[in-house]
C-alpha cells in the first residue's frame, strides 16, 4: 500500500472544485499584483494564471505555491493552455503591452485589440459563465472589445476603471484633511485616464460636503488649491511609471476588491467601467465608469448620482472620444 493509503482511509473522493475559481491572464508586474492580492486576501480558493511566456509563468506559479503554508490552501495552478481556467467563476484579463514612458493609454488600442482576440473567446470557451474583469489598457476601449469578442450579456463584462482613480484621488483627499482615505468620500467617474471626471459636489467626510464648506472647492479659483488633487490623480500613473517603471500594489489591490465583492456577493459600490448608453445623457455605445453595485452576478445597479451639468458634458465628451477610437478598432 502507498503511504496516503497507510494515512487515511477516503470516505468519499475530494471534489475538484470548490466554486470560488478565478483566472489571471497575463503574470506581468499587473496580473501577479492582483494575484498576490487575491490569495493574501483569502478572496478566491482557487487560482489559475495563464500567459505566453511559459518560463515566467511557471516560474510565478512556483513561487506563490511556495508561500502556501502561511496564507490557506488556495490551489494555484498556470498554463499557457486556457483549459486551465477551466470553471472559473471571474477571468481577469491584465495582459498586454503597457504604456511607454509618456504614452497615452488611448494609444495602446490596437496592439491590445490584436491580443484580446486570442484571449477572450478562449476564456469564454472554457467559462461560459464567467464574470470577465478587464485591467488591460485603454481600460474602458478594451471592456468594450472584450464584451464584442465575448457575445457574453453586457452586466457579466466589467473594466476595473476608475475604481484606482478613485483610490488615489480619496488618499490625496486623506493627505490633506488627515482622516483616513477610507472615510473620504469622493468619486472619480468617466475614462479611466486623461478625461476622467471628479465628482466635486458628491465630496465629503461624514456627510458634510466641502462644497457646502467652500463653493469654489475643486474649481480653479479656489484659493486651496483642492483641483490640483485631481490633476494629481490623472499624472500618477505617467508619474509612478516614469519612476518604477510600471503601477502594480494599488491596482492589484483595487481589483481585488471588485472580485471580493462578486465572488462573496457583498454588493458594494466601485466606480467600474460598465455599458452606459442611456445612463447621464450618453448616447454612445461605450465602457465608462459610474458608480455600480458589485454582486454575484455581476453589475446589478448603476447608481444614478446627481451630476452637475459641467460633469455631464464631461463624461459626454468622454464617451464622444471613446466612440471616436473605437469606429478605428479592426476587429
Ligand atoms: P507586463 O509586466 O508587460 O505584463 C504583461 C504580460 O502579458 C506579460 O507577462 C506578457 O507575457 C503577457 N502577454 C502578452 N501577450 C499575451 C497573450 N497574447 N496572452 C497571454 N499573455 C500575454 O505589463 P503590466 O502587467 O505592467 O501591465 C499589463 C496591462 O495592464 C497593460 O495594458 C497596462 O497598461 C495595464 N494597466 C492597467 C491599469 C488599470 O488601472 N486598468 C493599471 C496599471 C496597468
Amino acid at each position: 500500500a502507498s503511504i496516503p493509503q497507510l494515512l487515511m482511509d477516503e470516505v468519499q473522493p475530494a471534489l475538484t472544485t470548490s466554486g470560488g475559481k478565478v483566472t489571471v491572464v497575463g503574470v506581468g508586474q499587473v496580473g501577479m499584483a492582483c494575484a498576490f492580492s487575491l490569495v493574501t486576501q483569502h478572496i478566491c480558493s482557487e487560482l489559475a494564471l495563464v500567459d505566453v511566456a511559459a518560463d515566467k509563468l511557471r516560474g510565478e506559479m512556483m513561487d506563490l505555491q511556495h508561500g502556501l503554508t502561511f496564507l490557506r490552501n488556495v490551489k494555484i495552478e498556470a498554463n499557457t493552455d486556457y483549459s486551465v481556467s477551466a470553471g472559473s467563476r471571474l477571468c481577469i484579463v491584465t495582459a498586454g503591452a503597457r504604456q511607454r514612458e509618456g504614452e497615452s493609454r488611448l494609444s495602446l488600442v490596437q496592439r491590445n485589440v490584436d491580443i484580446f482576440k486570442g484571449i477572450i473567446p478562449n476564456l469564454v470557451k472554457y467559462s461560459p459563465n464567467c464574470i470577465l474583469l478587464v485591467v488591460s489598457n485603454p481600460v474602458d476601449i478594451l471592456t468594450y472589445v472584450a464584451w464584442k469578442l465575448s457575445g457574453l450579456p453586457k452586466n457579466r463584462v466589467i473594466g476595473s476603471g476608475t475604481n484606482l482613480d478613485s483610490s488615489r484621488f480619496r488618499f490625496h483627499l486623506s493627505q490633506k484633511l488627515n482622516v483616513a482615505p477610507s472615510s473620504c468620500h469622493g468619486w472619480i467617474i468617466g475614462e479611466h485616464g486623461d478625461s476622467s471626471v471628479p465628482v466635486w459636489s458628491g465630496v465629503n467626510v461624514a456627510g458634510v460636503r466641502l462644497r457646502d464648506l467652500n463653493p469654489l472647492v475643486g474649481t480653479p479659483e479656489d484659493p486651496d488649491k483642492y483641483n490640483e488633487m485631481h490633476n494629481d490623480v490623472v499624472n500618477s500613473a505617467y508619474e509612478i511609471i516614469k519612476l518604477k517603471g510600471y503601477t502594480s500594489w494599488a491596482i492589484g489591490l483595487s481589483v481585488s476588491a471588485l472580485v471580493a465583492s462578486i465572488l462573496k456577493n457583498i454588493r458594494s459600490c466601485h466606480a467600474v467601467s460598465v455599458a452606459v448608453q442611456g445612463y447621464q445623457d450618453i448616447d454612445k455605445d461605450v465602457f465608462l465608469s459610474l458608480p455600480v453595485v458589485l454582486g454575484e452576478n455581476g453589475v446589478t445597479h448603476i447608481i444614478k448620482q446627481t451630476l452637475t451639468q459641467a460633469e455631464i458634458d464631461q463624461l459626454k465628451k468622454s464617451a464622444d472620444t471613446l466612440w471616436d477610437v473605437q469606429a478605428g478598432i479592426q476587429f
